[in-house]
């Protein structure tokens, strides 16, 4: 017991000297301790050789999870992270990735500081010849470039582009650099390359642009399109928590897994579907149609036959003035236009799912309450993903899940206080100018091309390449590398090669490589930054990272990188900078919000939230039940609201309701039916379109996420490479899932090395039989094939999935169509 009482004696000093003391208990009920008053006593560590220990709470960064973290430093040490018991998220577990922080920081790859190219030549071999430079040159060659770019009216050609965004602090200070600069392109976010397409859908349906928060807590019916429920999706860690939960509580969740391979998810699920890829949409549409037909939808959510006449027959249009509904608009034309005809047989000949499973499938489902349909990637990342993910959101309005006790809802966002700045008080004529406004997006989102996605930033390389609508000049990098992440990544080579490239990542990346400037950040155990929640249970949540450690080495955290250019711009946007101060500054003015609206936590400011780690207020304000819905009233779900307050807050459509019939995708009716082809009295219908398969070979290519892959941030960890596919056998290396039958008919032996071919590329990788893989589809998981990263990441077999994936996009949702490629696979 040694061990503990260290623990305890360690804790009893760190609550003396006010460290991080309620860093275990985190309650409320705790005595207000000092706390930090300013960033740099964070950094103020012992003495070192001191042994004494400091927990700072922290959150993780492999993944868009967010959990919380206890970050143990000793001696200007980190040796170990562990889950923080007060974060709502973590619950004191980490997923396995959560402990490698350590690696993160003490990656011997590192940037160590600021530094220039000088090696005018670009390429995948080509050495950078990288000098280092300081901080003040760094960022003053920036500035330079841009204040010129900008005297010659010219700003809409610098970009400054983004991945994993965390909060206000970092991506949030991007659309303000770009209006009072003047340039469209500040900033471009990788959503089009990740997951818009479930947002859209939810858009279309319900009126959010949202992924949805849930409440597995008490859902009796889990059926799952291609999210990877125990190895990717979100929260990750907490995701396995409630595993734990639903699959052990009277009475059990009942889950149903619609996928291509045996994942885990698959393997621990109650049924398993093997959907042809591409196809999810016909699934989703004959469950809608033998619920309808049984009578097994949500009437008080729904509504009804105004006589209680079921007239739902398949292949019989019925009378819309027949049916009243309730919450949901369109349902019956959406039967005569689609559901109707959707019937289990038509369902199984595109999907190759048995007739009989998916009526099992629908009844189960229909009866089983409270029950959520969830999806994400693996139905929307194909060219017909919008309307997939319609047909399948639209099973939620079937069964009355939404908002309702067990089914989902959406995110509300933190509290913050407002910026110790207004961007209107700085915009000079120059950022005013009509000038300005005639240049588009170099994506071109907002134009004809793509009038209704977000991003496409997949679009960039070729648009950059042909000109079109005009060069880049100059392209910043946060937290995003797609010269290796995007589809056929090669037009990025190219693309790169004739603009100056600046990147912020502390890690040898691709884009690194090709940089001209290059202005390492912190890693997350050394910067202050805030992190509100994704999607999560509903109710509010901003995590803070308050560094743990001194910087390592001549490093900035990103927001003030930003920062520090923006005060060397000329004019009133070099004004706005200087008062914005510091991240620091903006963090504390956010942080004022929590006075008037405390933590459940009991953090009221800046110091209480650094204490905690994370701001959050329970509970979430609204609730659907039975057909109803009500407002929380301090007390209980107990007012009544108004058709006007629940199209103002929940149902976000030109309805005020669920729409069957999409009031959203009518308004774009002539450009759907262009890129589509559906008439345009269609279009507002969830409905099947067959997938425009690229790539021309004969084998579906599937390239999902494994529980030990870290986003793009753990290529170099040795210990996640060495684990990454546990459920093939994959050591240091990841297989390409191949089935049996369709090895063998290719001459292909388990272990053999094979050549992946499409039409935009080639790559090579180690076949491994997987007879859980559906015979015409393989799966490589994204991981390797980097040629850049460090040490350990560089030139690992098998080659990078990415090279053999065409650019192609679902023009509703701009996401990029991962899945939806085709390739062939011989022996090497
Ligand atoms: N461990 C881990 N977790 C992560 C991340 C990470 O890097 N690592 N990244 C986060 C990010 S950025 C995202 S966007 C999310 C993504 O979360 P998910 O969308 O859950 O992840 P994916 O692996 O892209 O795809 C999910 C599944 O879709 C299946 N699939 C492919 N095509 C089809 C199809 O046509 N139909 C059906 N039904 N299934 C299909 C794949 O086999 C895969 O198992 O994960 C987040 N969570
Ligand atoms: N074939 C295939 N391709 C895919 C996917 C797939 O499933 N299959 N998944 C897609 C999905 S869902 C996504 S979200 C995208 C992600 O693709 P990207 O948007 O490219 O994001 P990451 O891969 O996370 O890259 C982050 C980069 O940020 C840098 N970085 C790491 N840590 C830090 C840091 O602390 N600070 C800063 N400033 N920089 C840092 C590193 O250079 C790293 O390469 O990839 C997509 N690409
Ligand atoms: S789930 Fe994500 S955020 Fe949580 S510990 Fe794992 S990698 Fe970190
Ligand atoms: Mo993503």
């Amino acid at each position: 017991m040694e061990f503990l009482q260290t623990l305890m004696s360690r804790r009893r000093f760190l609550q003396v000297t006010g460290a991080a003391g309620a860093a275990a208990a985190g309650s409320a009920a705790l005595p207000r301790l000092a706390g930090f008053s300013t960033l740099s006593e964070v950094h103020a560590q012992p003495a070192a050789g001191s042994g004494q220990t400091v927990i700072t709470k922290s959150i993780c960064h492999q993944c868009p999870a967010r959990c919380g973290i206890d970050v143990y430093t000793t001696d200007g040490r980190v040796h170990a992270i562990y889950g923080a018991s007060n974060n709502p998220i973590s619950n004191g577990k980490l997923c396995p990735k959560g402990h490698l922080g350590t690696y993160i920081l003490y990656d011997p790859d590192r940037f160590k500081g600021p530094m220039k190219r000088t090696n005018p030549q670009k390429g995948r071999n080509e050495d950078p010849k990288f000098v280092p430079v300081s901080w003040d040159e760094a960022l003053q060659v920036v500035a330079d470039r841009l204040n010129a770019l900008r005297d010659k009216g010219e700003s809409h050609r610098f970009a400054l582009l983004f991945g994993r965004g965390w909060g206000a602090s970092c991506a949030g200070l991007l659309g303000d650099f770009g209006k009072l600069y003047g340039t469209p392109n500040a900033g471009i976010n990788h959503s089009s390359m990740c997951s818009d397409g479930s947002k859209k859908a939810k858009k279309a349906t319900d009126g959010n642009y949202s992924y949805s928060a849930y409440d597995y807590r008490n859902c009796n019916y889990l059926l799952i399109f291609g999210a990877s429920f125990l190895e990717a999706f979100r929260p990750y860690n907490y995701l396995m928590q409630m595993w734990g939960h639903m699959r052990s509580k009277s009475p059990k969740t009942r889950v149903t897994v619609v996928e291509v391979h045996l994942n885990t998810t698959a393997a621990a699920a109650d049924r398993a579907l093997y959907v042809k890829p591409g196809t999810d949409a016909a699934l989703a549409l004959a469950i809608a149609h033998v619920m309808l037909t049984e009578g097994l939808w949500d009437k008080e959510f729904v509504g009804d036959f105004a006589d209680g006449q079921n007239r739902f027959k398949p292949g019989q249009s019925v009378d819309p003035a027949a049916f009243k509904e309730k919450w949901t608009h369109g349902l019956v034309d959406w039967w005569n236009a689609v559901v109707k005809d959707a019937t289990p047989k038509w369902a199984a000949g595109i999907t190759t799912i048995a007739e009989r499973d998916i009526v099992e499938t629908a009844r189960e489902f229909g009866t089983t309450r409270p029950a959520i349909a969830l999806f994400e990637r693996g139905p929307t990342a194909h060219s017909n993903g919008t309307y997939a993910g319609m047909c399948i959101h639209a099973l939620n309005a079937l069964v009355g899940s939404l908002f309702a006790k067990g089914g989902l809802m959406y995110q509300m966002s933190p509290a913050y206080g407002p910026p110790p700045v207004k961007v209107e008080d700085y915009l000079d004529e120059y950022a005013r100018s009509e000038e300005r406004k005639k240049y588009p997006r170099i994506d071109l989102v907002g134009t004809e091309e793509w009038p209704m996605a977000s991003n496409m930033m997949q679009e960039i390389a070729r648009n950059h390449l042909a000109g079109k609508p005009y060069k880049l000049d100059t392209v910043m990098f946060y937290l995003t590398n797609p010269i290796w992440t995007a589809p056929n990544p090669q037009q990025w080579e190219e693309a790169l090669k004739d603009v100056f490239v600046i990147d912020t990542s502390p890690f040898p990346s691709e884009t690194a490589m090709y940089a001209d400037i290059v202005m390492p950040d912190h890693t997350y155990l050394e910067r202050l930054q805030d992190t509100p929640t994704y999607p999560f249970e509903g109710w509010p949540m901003a995590g803070l990272r308050t560094p743990a450690i001194k910087p390592l080495y001549d490093t900035k955290v990103f927001g003030d990188i930003l920062i520090e250019i923006g005060k060397r711009i000329k004019g009133p946007t070099g004004e706005y900078y200087k008062k914005l101060e510091s991240t620091e500054n903006l963090l504390r003015h956010l942080a004022k919000g929590f006075a008037d609206s405390p933590g459940t936590n009991g953090v009221t400011d800046f110091e209480s939230w650094k204490r905690e780690g994370v701001w959050y207020r329970k509970p979430y304000l609204w609730q659907q039940r039975r057909g109803e819905f009500y407002e929380w009233d301090g007390q209980g779900y107990n007012k009544l609201m108004k058709p006007e307050e629940v199209k103002a807050k929940l149902f976000k459509t030109p309805s005020g309701k669920f729409e069957f019939r999409s009031g959203y995708l009518e308004q774009h009716a002539e450009f759907i039916h262009r890129k589509l082809g559906i008439a345009q009295d269609k279009v507002g219908y969830p409905q099947y379109l067959p997938a425009k398969y690229t790539g021309g070979g004969d084998l579906h290519f599937i390239t999902p996420k494994v529980a030990m892959h870290a986003e793009g941030r753990g290529a170099n960890i040795p210990t996640a490479i060495a684990l990454l596919q546990p459920t093939m056998g994959g050591r240091k290396t990841v297989y390409l899932e191949i089935h049996p039958d369709t090895a063998r008919k290719r001459g292909i032996g388990n272990g053999d090395r094979v050549r992946i071919k499409s039409a935009v590329g080639s790559i090579e990788a180690i076949a491994r039989y997987a007879p859980g893989t559906r015979p015409d589809t393989v799966v490589l998981p994204m991981e390797h094939g980097h040629w850049a990263w460090g040490r350990w990441a560089k030139g690992r077999l098998p080659g990078h999935s990415g090279e053999v994936t065409a650019n192609q996009s679902d023009p509703i949702s701009g996401l990029a169509n991962y899945y939806t490629g085709m390739v062939t696979v011989e022996k090497a």
